[in-house]
């Protein structure tokens, strides 16, 4: 019951931007329009493609998924923690942005809060001298990842919860304290979650408050979710929409809009296992690697980022078949996309510079100044067996292409692979194996001149792929 509120909440705020599946309307193709673009940060984050979250907390100890907020802090000693052990799991396996619940629904800190003793603090960890955020903010810098904190403004311990501007000032100042004392962030995870408040009012949160606060205190930091600048894709399932825009209705926050229009990416949060935080009865429920890597192609190969939740166990560790599975799955990745079969092949193209298509350069991108559709000929010299269709689109110009097709001459004969929609960032086009010597990328339709870099093929083996 509890659970449904929180998420019909977090669907409220997103409320627009969900059932925009289709192109954003009102845009012909002209010769330069104003499209949204990415700022410097949502564009590193996209190429980043994985992230991780560590749900971790009083409930990994209580067995539970949302806490009450009156668990008595005696209950948290993981007494093996260890953040190098996860961040070590997590790079291995490509992880690039790690993001720490350090504060979930049921109020408890991980850090020592000045403005709680809900805290770590009151807890046995460490003689109460211990911050998990602090640990694990230094081992991701250390590892040269970028560090990412999740706070939920519901809080089922704090007495203010529901006297609205008295939570709020005191989630500002618990933001600021997060946001000041562990270097830089890379990403400020909000959930709209908003539960009754003890007093049975209901909290109405400052949102331009707390966006102030990240803005202010680390500029850089994405404020997802419940934020402008990256856009949860609507499930927990880690799966994006064949058809997934960049390109939104501006939500309230935007960092630039253009004719009511924002750069807002989407991300596919999913958990390893069947729950968000760590319960001794799922050891044995870890995803299996197949099902890993569909969510890989429904998620980054459909223009989003995957934020991938792994939750450390009682002893503050992430339990040993996750770390296999981190494991496979990282070298599995590498392994499927360690040839491109199409790099440095001839290409031939209605117009533009194909040639950038295959010539591995992401700077680079075949332009079609005018007049669709438009196709580009990829000589491969010989039969060559792929079952993985890669496109990407030169996002730093924008997201374009609305419609295009994949044809690929088999024994002398034309067949059609693929007919897609958005490309964006990333797009990963699966099929039985096939043994082509030609490879033809036509474009159909778009917003505004597409600029396309790459088209590339994989021989995967992938699940999806048999
Ligand atoms: C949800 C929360 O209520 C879950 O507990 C979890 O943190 C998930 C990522 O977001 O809305």
């Amino acid at each position: 019951m509890a659970e449904q509120a929180g998420r019909f909440s977090r669907r409220a705020v997103l409320a627009g931007a969900l059932g925009a599946a289709a192109a954003p309307r009102g845009i012909s193709m002209v010769d330069e329009p104003r499209l949204p673009v990415p700022t410097p940060e949502q564009l590193a984050w996209q190429e980043a493609e994985l992230s991780m979250f560590f749900h971790f907390g009083v409930n990994t100890f209580t067995d539970r998924e949302w806490g009450e907020g009156t668990e008595d802090p005696a209950i948290f000693n993981p007494e093996r923690f260890d953040a190098e052990q996860w961040v070590d799991a997590a790079k291995q396996a490509g992880f690039k942005y790690l993001i720490l619940t350090a504060k979930h629904h049921d109020g408890f800190c991980l850090w020592p809060s000045r403005h709680t003793k809900h805290s770590v603090a009151a807890s046995p960890w460490r003689g109460g001298k211990g911050d998990v955020l602090g640990d694990f903010a230094r081992a991701v810098h250390a590892a040269k990842l970028k560090l990412g904190i999740y706070i939920s403004p519901w809080d089922r311990h704090e007495p203010c919860y529901g006297d609205s501007p008295a939570y709020n000032k005191h989630f500002v100042a618990q933001l600021d304290e997060v946001l000041t004392r562990y270097g830089e962030v890379g990403e400020v995870w909000f959930d709209g979650a908003c539960g009754e408040g003890p007093n049975g009012k209901r909290q109405e949160y400052a949102w331009d408050d707390f966006y102030a606060t990240v803005r202010k205190r680390q500029p850089k930091a994405l404020i997802a979710i419940s934020g402008p600048d990256v856009r949860w894709v609507g499930n927990e399932d880690g799966y994006a929409r064949e058809t997934e825009w960049s390109i939104q209705p501006a939500p309230n926050g935007a960092r630039a809009v253009v004719d009511g229009k924002a750069w807002w990416p989407a991300e596919c949060d999913v958990s390893i296992r069947p729950g968000w935080f760590w319960h001794p009865t799922e050891d044995a429920r870890v995803k299996p690697l197949d099902h890993l890597l569909d969510i890989y192609f429904r998620s980054v190969g459909r223009n989003s980022m995957l934020l991938l939740n792994v939750p450390p166990n009682r002893h503050g560790l992430l339990a040993d078949p996750d770390v296999a599975r981190l494991a496979e799955f990282g070298a599995s990745v590498r392994r499927m996309f360690g040839q491109d079969l199409a790099r440095g092949k001839r290409v031939t193209s209605s117009s533009g510079n194909g040639g950038a298509l295959t010539d591995g350069r992401p700077a680079t991108h075949w332009s079609v100044p005018s007049g669709l559709p438009a196709s580009a000929e990829v000589d491969l010299g010989a039969p060559v067996t792929f079952d993985v269709v890669c496109t990407r689109e030169q996002i730093s110009r924008s997201q374009r292409v609305e419609a295009y097709r994949v044809d690929a001459r088999v024994d002398g004969e034309w067949r059609t692979l693929v007919q897609g929609s958005t490309i964006g960032r990333k797009k990963l086009d699966r099929m039985k194996p096939v043994t082509a010597d030609r490879v033809r990328l036509t474009l159909e339709k778009a917003l505004a001149p597409p600029m396309v870099t790459a088209l590339s093929l994989y021989r995967t083996g992938a699940p999806g792929t048999e």
